[in-house]
């Protein structure tokens, strides 16, 4: 084994100009690693980061507390080869989830002049917006809560509102909003997000949001999987005893598009692409990276394979995504020329196959009624209209579907973890064996299925077939009949 350690510095003055909401896995081996690496070249500097957690996960604030915020993020390429990194960056980790304390911290730290950015990892659902449309959720019970109780909100878009409220009345400049989820025109959505719940409150604020705040979309990459008792252990092994740590691929990717008013980090000499247009990027990572892995996820998942490793590790579901990337996703992209969607292609089947991650396919099914309109159902559109082949993103939307059911092809039963997780129950109850209406109902869900590809026969009927040929013949048949097709 070859393995790199690379040890944190103090950055003891390094004053907090970041604040991130959403201290998860993510954002601690993928934001702060380059955050990390601005501090120790700069030998501190002024961008620290604030971490907050608003929903869930107390128990890791208060471990990093434990730990001066101190933790590892260990970078495996393969099972072989491994960079060990101690991160310092994150010099303070706030909770503000119900019952938190730090809830008028995190307010105050937002309305400090010394921070200038505020990044977010809160996953597709915590924007509150709709997935097909993209509009704010007004009746969605926590963005309903923030519009009656502004000042003790608890969404991102509503901490969001409260502290530009704040540093308006003070005269501060705005922070720019850079978000790191995995949505297409990301700054664009989150600028809604914010824009249309700070107009329930005064539109004046509204406006001077909407003309003052920028809100750059930003592509992140990088697979870090929930972390398992062996990959502890395994980390215990080289001496590295750390309930913090975070295992991840050693590939990492952070493209940015370049408008930050108030200032930012140096970030290009960290091998952050700082480019005038994310989009292109956004969309073909959506697309390719997420959209397979989507694939995988369902399917998967409905035959009882348990992780990414393992899926690829079979021929067909490698088959399966090679046609899927290659001849229906690469097809809808539009990219720089210099870009080889088959090389990229390649090196994600690459990555997938990392022998040192155990990435399991329940951890990325979740959420599906967040992820499916950038991955797969923007895309399907665009075939559509170009009379193209939609077999594979077919197959995969109707192992969504029985997915949902809550168990696998062969009774097994599972959770099924998405905010629309009982109205999906409740049209399984409904529907039962009548596949042609489940079907049915499950397209005529709007928030997810956008209603000009719902109302195409072409797609409902592509959805009902791969259903039926699941049902009746299982993963492994299903595939064999695509791939040969
Ligand atoms: C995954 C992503 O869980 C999921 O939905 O597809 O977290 C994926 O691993 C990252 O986007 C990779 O950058």
């Amino acid at each position: 084994m070859t393995q790199v350690t690379t040890q944190a510095s103090d950055y003891a003055d390094a004053p907090v100009g970041i604040v991130h909401i959403g201290l998860g896995a993510f954002h601690r081996a993928h934001q702060a690693v380059f955050v990390e690496r601005n501090l120790a070249r700069h030998d501190g500097g002024e961008w620290g980061i604030s971490s907050a957690n608003i929903r869930s996960n107390q128990r890791l604030v208060e471990l990093l507390r434990d730990r001066g915020q101190r933790y590892h993020v260990a970078e495996y390429a393969d099972s072989q080869t491994l960079t060990l990194r101690e991160i310092a960056a994150i010099r303070e980790a706030l909770y503000a989830g119900e019952n938190g304390e730090d809830h008028e911290a995190l307010l105050a730290r937002l309305s400090d002049p010394a921070v200038r950015i505020v990044t977010l990892t809160v996953t597709e659902k915590g924007y509150y917006l709709s997935p097909a449309e993209g509009t704010l959720m007004v009746d969605a019970p926590a963005i309903a809560h923030d519009i009656a109780q502004p000042h003790a909100p608890r969404t991102a878009p509503g901490l969001l509102v409260e502290a530009l409220a704040r540093r308006r009345a003070a005269g501060i400049a705005p922070f720019t909003v850079l978000c790191c989820d995995n949505m297409p025109d990301n700054g664009k959505r989150t600028r809604r997000a914010v824009v249309e719940l700070a107009g329930e409150r005064d539109p004046a604020l509204a406006e001077w949001i909407a003309a003052s705040v920028a809100f750059p979309s930003s592509m992140v990459d990088r697979i870090v999987p929930a972390m398992t008792e062996a990959d502890f252990a395994r980390l215990r092994e080289l001496g590295v005893d750390d309930p913090a740590a975070v295992t991840c691929e050693a590939f990492i990717q952070w493209v940015v598009e370049d408008d930050f008013p108030q200032g930012r980090p140096d970030w290009e000499h960290e091998g952050v692409e700082m480019v005038a247009d994310v989009a292109p990027f956004e969309t073909m990572k959506l697309r390719m990276l997420n959209g397979s892995h989507s694939l995988l996820a369902y399917l998967g998942a409905l035959d009882g394979v348990e992780t990414v490793f393992d899926a690829v590790s079979r021929a067909d579901f490698k088959a399966l995504l090679k046609r899927y990337m290659r001849q229906e996703a690469a097809a809808t992209l539009t990219m720089p020329e210099d870009t080889d969607l088959t090389t990229y292609a390649d090196s994600l089947l690459a990555r997938f196959a990392n022998d040192s991650l155990r990435h399991r396919l329940h951890q990325i099914a979740m959420d599906g009624s967040q992820k499916l309109p950038q991955r797969w159902l923007q895309g399907a559109r665009m075939r559509l209209d170009d009379a193209g082949d939609i077999s594979c993103t077919a197959l995969g939307v109707a192992a969504w579907i029985r997915y949902t059911a809550g168990s696998d092809l062969h009774g097994r039963p599972h959770a099924v973890d998405d905010p629309l997780a009982d109205t999906f129950a409740a049209l399984h109850a409904r529907h039962g064996d009548a596949e042609e209406s489940l079907i049915g109902a499950f397209l005529a869900e709007d928030t997810v299925f956008p209603r000009g590809l719902a109302d195409d026969a072409r797609f409902s009927q592509a959805v009902l077939g791969a259903y039926r040929s699941l049902q009746a013949r299982g993963v492994t048949a299903s595939l064999a009949a695509l791939n040969e097709g």
